[in-house]
């Protein structure tokens, strides 16, 4: 259907039916708003799925979304990290401007105010039930948390109807999941107890008990062992409630589903945070040695099967046609992010960050240019778009979809783009990797000056700091090689400006650290 018919006949429709009883109100609702589900991985980088190069992974599931939608070439995450990235998901306001985006641990207080405009709170305000199942990764409670009992605010708080999470990642302290504010499976005679300063008495850690460990750690991660892999944090107790790692993909599936046939009957919204391929990478017996790149291409092979089995479910429901779908990653790609599991060593020609510099953490390209792709059966017509568009964006763009004003501070709406009708997408956006930013504009990006390592050693990846203004032309140089701030000041100036008018004050006290 014309797209400008669709939004004005739901507009209509959305009329008619405030001003209903709630049987023709029901009926309604079920021919009107599209399913909006976003499929959101963990540190899947922009070479990693077949649909964007990968030849030696296959990924064919996802690569039937990309095929039957857009798929961006110059999709962004809002940052190279994993918290700053949802919070600008959820909020439509960019990371920086909040001094506590950054990686949150596991006991961090929600980073998201309950007062704040959230992308599932707006379209709760538009009759849609909302629903979160996965990585949640964006702090619960005030600080003070006892995981014993009602866990409040987090999710529920800030505008999800239901909730299935973990805390954090996989990699930290508390592996529970937590459902509606509890923790699921938990024994009142086990209470669980968290700690991220110091381990409880008696208490193994990956430390001092390695023998103990069926994962080994390389770098952090050696706190509290659960499931024979340490930890970042300390925990103990809660043994019925811990999660097994290697189920954890098919018990998000499972949950996912279960959420779709419940609501099936009226318009959902679901947020789908797989948790692969970030570390520790344990994917289910049935992908172990598929790829042969070890643990991290099988947890990408597992995520893809996850996918098109969700999707499965939605196409038997009959509700592709009607379901408006994203799937995109919350920062670049990294290889060794903390545990000997192969991915260097096994990687052959696979390149997880494909043409791009940088991976996970970095201002360079590969941090927060991830794979983008949007679908909806018979609205959306298949294609390519090279427009730049960003997670930021889909809190106003959505908003549009669903005739809502509703809008994050940064978000802009760009809905015709994200629907493969317009190549016009953003003219600029600042780009973020742990607090510090960069400015891309048409063809360009200047990374200011930092005085930061440029390399960071563990995981390998350089981070895009340099003393120096850098200018690259992605046009010609795609790979960040040629840094032309030098031979090009009229453009660099040019840059600068925009990017000190964009930021203002907001400027965190990092970068000027940094930048002094
Ligand atoms: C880092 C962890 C890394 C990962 C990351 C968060 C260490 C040494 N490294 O601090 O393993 O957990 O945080 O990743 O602890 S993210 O994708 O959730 O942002
Ligand atoms: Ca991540």
């Amino acid at each position: 259907m014309n797209h400008l018919v669709y939004k004005i006949y739901v507009l209509l429709v959305a009329l008619y039916f405030f001003s209903c009883d709630s049987s023709t109100k029901e009926l309604h609702e079920k021919t009107t708003l599209p399913n909006i589900i976003i499929i959101y991985a963990d540190d899947l980088g922009y070479g990693d799925l077949g649909a964007y190069g990968a030849t030696a992974l296959k990924t064919p599931n996802i690569d039937v979304l990309a095929k039957g939608g857009v798929r961006f070439t110059n999709g962004y995450a809002s940052s190279a990290t994993c918290s700053p990235s949802r919070y600008a998901l959820l909020t439509g306001e960019y990371p920086w401007r909040n001094k506590n985006a950054k990686i949150l641990s596991g006991s961090a207080p929600l980073l998201i105010d309950t007062l704040q405009m959230t992308l599932p709170k707006m379209l709760k305000q538009k009759g849609y039930y909302t629903g979160i199942v996965g990585k949640w990764h964006l702090g619960l409670g005030n600080g003070h948390v006892d995981w014993n009992k009602h866990i409040t605010p987090g999710p529920n708080e800030v505008g999800f109807d239901y909730s299935f999470i973990m805390a954090a990642t996989q990699d930290r302290v508390p592996t529970v999941y937590i459902q509606n504010g509890f923790v699921s499976g938990l024994d009142p005679n086990d209470p669980i107890e968290v700690n991220y300063d110091e381990n409880f008495p008696g208490e193994p850690t990956g430390k001092d008990n390695p023998e103990l460990l069926k994962l080994k750690w390389h770098h952090g991660h050696d706190n509290s062992i659960v499931n024979g892999i340490s930890r970042i944090g300390f925990m103990k107790g809660g043994s019925s409630a811990k999660w097994v790692d290697e189920n954890m993909a098919d018990t998000f599936l499972i949950k996912a589903k279960k959420f779709v046939m419940d609501h099936k009957n009226k318009p959902f919204f679901l947020y789908y945070a797989l948790q692969q391929p970030h570390v520790p990478r344990t994917p289910n017996a049935r992908f172990v040695g598929k790829t042969g790149m070890g643990p991290r291409g099988d947890a990408i092979a597992e995520a893809d099967w996850c996918i098109g089995d969700f999707l499965n479910t939605l196409k038997d429901e009959g509700l592709l046609e009607n379901t408006f779908i994203i799937l995109s990653s919350d920062n670049g790609p990294v290889l060794n992010d903390g545990y000997y599991d192969n991915a260097v060593e096994k990687l052959g020609e696979h390149t997880p960050a494909g043409s791009l510099r940088g991976g996970k953490y970095s201002l360079f390209e590969a941090g927060t240019r991830v794979p983008f792709i949007t679908y909806w059966k018979g609205t959306i017509e298949p294609g390519i778009s090279d427009a730049i568009v960003s997670q930021i964006d889909l809190l106003a763009s959505i908003a549009d979809l669903v005739g809502s004003q509703k809008q994050g501070t940064d978000s802009q709406n760009f809905l015709d783009v994200l629907m493969g009708k317009s190549q016009k997408g953003r003219d600029e956006l600042v780009l973020e990797a742990t607090t510090r930013t960069a400015l891309r504009k048409g063809d360009w990006v200047m990374i200011p000056p930092n005085n930061g390592p440029a390399l960071a050693r563990e995981v390998n990846i350089e981070l895009g700091n340099e003393p120096e203004y850098q200018l690259y032309n992605l046009k010609d140089d795609i790979g960040q090689q040629n840094n032309l701030a030098a031979s090009n000041p009229d453009k660099l100036n040019e840059m600068i400006a925009l990017y000190t008018k964009i930021k203002g004050s907001a400027n965190t006290e990092t970068e000027q650290l940094e930048l002094k």
